[in-house]
């Protein structure tokens, strides 16, 4: 395992990375100092040289994540999503991170799943407050299929409001991608949360190749690929490494890829673990932006216990994303007149644009 202290010494001078392609993206020649590797072409990245672009020093990692992020993206532009818990509590799963889950005693009222007018109130709501796509949740372990008849028409209707449509309901069963993409869903989330080694010590009640059939299913049926995953569960920095490995050499990388920092609520398992180092978060983000270039790489949950500054820092090392409103699932989010200062301070603009076309087909595979 790799040991958590980062920012190894580089042992050699700065030298020239010559032009190279990066998943599709042709790359300007680039100027980097130590010993991490730099873009690469293809979607074959080993653990130990992703591990060594995780170590490397904080001031090369940066420099080299944000110029991956300013040949592929407008720096000073996010993309706002907003969550609606859809179905509220007692799932059967046991997420170890997971207030929902009817294992816990969260304090939590298990709710059945909104009607769907509640569901369209919500999403006009957050698409006059700014937001550009609308994420609804839902607390299964997968739909059933006369809950998804009921899905389809929400997401059919958020669609016709002119936002994006992004679904996490748990693992799909055959078929069930096509009904959402004949919906008209643009992103499913699937989150594969960790490292596969890790992944056992978190959740039982499903596993890791569940979740990259899932993940499959819903590629195959033409729906961009929401996936990523938790930092802060107790993890080593070689299973960030390794998660973000997994996602960077799937078939097409996702398109959508949730940097969530574990939210510590009362009544789970992992309740009272260690703060996680918000340096280790801004590592994690700069990795993935240079492993995957094109993705939106977006800084989920947990941004209501980050300081302004560490959110600045993961902007720069490649965070585009983020979720906008009041409320994640179950926990709080910043407010909205917190995040709008913070955008003026950063001088960073709301996208407005749907991203899904443009994502999709950026996608090299
Ligand atoms: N039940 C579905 C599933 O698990 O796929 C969808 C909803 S689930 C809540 C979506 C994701 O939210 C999880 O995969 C996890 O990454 C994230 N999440 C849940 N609880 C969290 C917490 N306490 N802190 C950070 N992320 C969390
Ligand atoms: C994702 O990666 N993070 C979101 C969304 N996908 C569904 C969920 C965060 C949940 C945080 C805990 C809660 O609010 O219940
Ligand atoms: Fe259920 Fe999803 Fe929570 Fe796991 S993360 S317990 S599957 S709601």
């Amino acid at each position: 395992m790799l040991n958590e202290q980062t920012a190894s010494k580089a042992t050699v001078p700065a030298e020239t990375v010559a032009a190279q392609t990066v998943a599709g993206e042709t790359a300007a020649a680039e100027t980097t100092t130590g010993t991490a590797p730099g873009p690469k072409p293809g979607h074959d990245w080993s653990l130990d040289e992703i591990i060594t672009l995780y170590r490397q020093p904080l001031n090369d990692l940066l420099q080299q994540a944000h110029a991956v992020h300013r040949r592929n993206f407008d720096p000073n532009r996010i993309q706002l999503s907003t969550l609606l818990n859809i179905k509220s509590g007692g799932c059967p799963e046991d997420c170890a991170y997971c207030p929902q889950s009817v294992r816990y005693n969260t304090g939590l009222e298990n709710e059945s799943l909104m009607s769907c007018e509640q569901v369209l109130e919500a999403a006009r709501r957050a698409r006059d407050s700014g937001a550009s796509r609308f994420c609804m949740g839902a607390a299964w372990r997968g739909p059933k299929d006369r809950d998804l008849d009921q899905v389809v028409a929400m997401v059919a209707g958020v669609k016709q409001l002119g936002l994006e449509t992004c679904v996490t309901l748990g693992m799909l069963k055959a078929g069930q991608a096509e009904r959402l993409q004949q919906a008209g869903l643009d992103y499913y989330n699937h989150n594969l949360d960790t490292s596969e080694e890790f992944y056992s010590q978190v959740i039982t009640t499903r596993s890791y190749q569940d979740r990259l059939d899932t993940l499959q299913q819903v590629r195959a049926a033409g729906i961009n690929v929401c996936c990523g995953g938790i930092i802060g569960m107790g993890e080593s920095a070689t299973d960030r490494a390794a998660l973000l490995q997994t996602l960077a050499n799937l078939p097409q990388q996702p398109e959508s890829v949730p940097i969530n920092t574990l939210v510590k609520v009362s009544g789970t398992p992992l309740d009272a673990q260690d703060d996680t180092d918000p340096l280790e978060l801004v590592r994690t983000v700069a990795c993935a932006r240079i492993l995957m270039p094109k993705a939106y790489v977006r800084l989920s949950a947990g941004r209501t216990d980050m300081s302004d500054s560490t959110q600045a820092l993961c902007f720069f090392a490649g965070a585009n994303s983020i979720f906008y409103g009041e409320k994640l699932l179950t926990t709080d989010n910043p407010q909205f007149n917190k995040d709008q200062s913070l955008f003026e301070r950063l001088g960073l603009t709301p996208d407005t644009d749907n991203t899904s076309g443009d994502t999709a087909a950026a996608q090299s595979g």
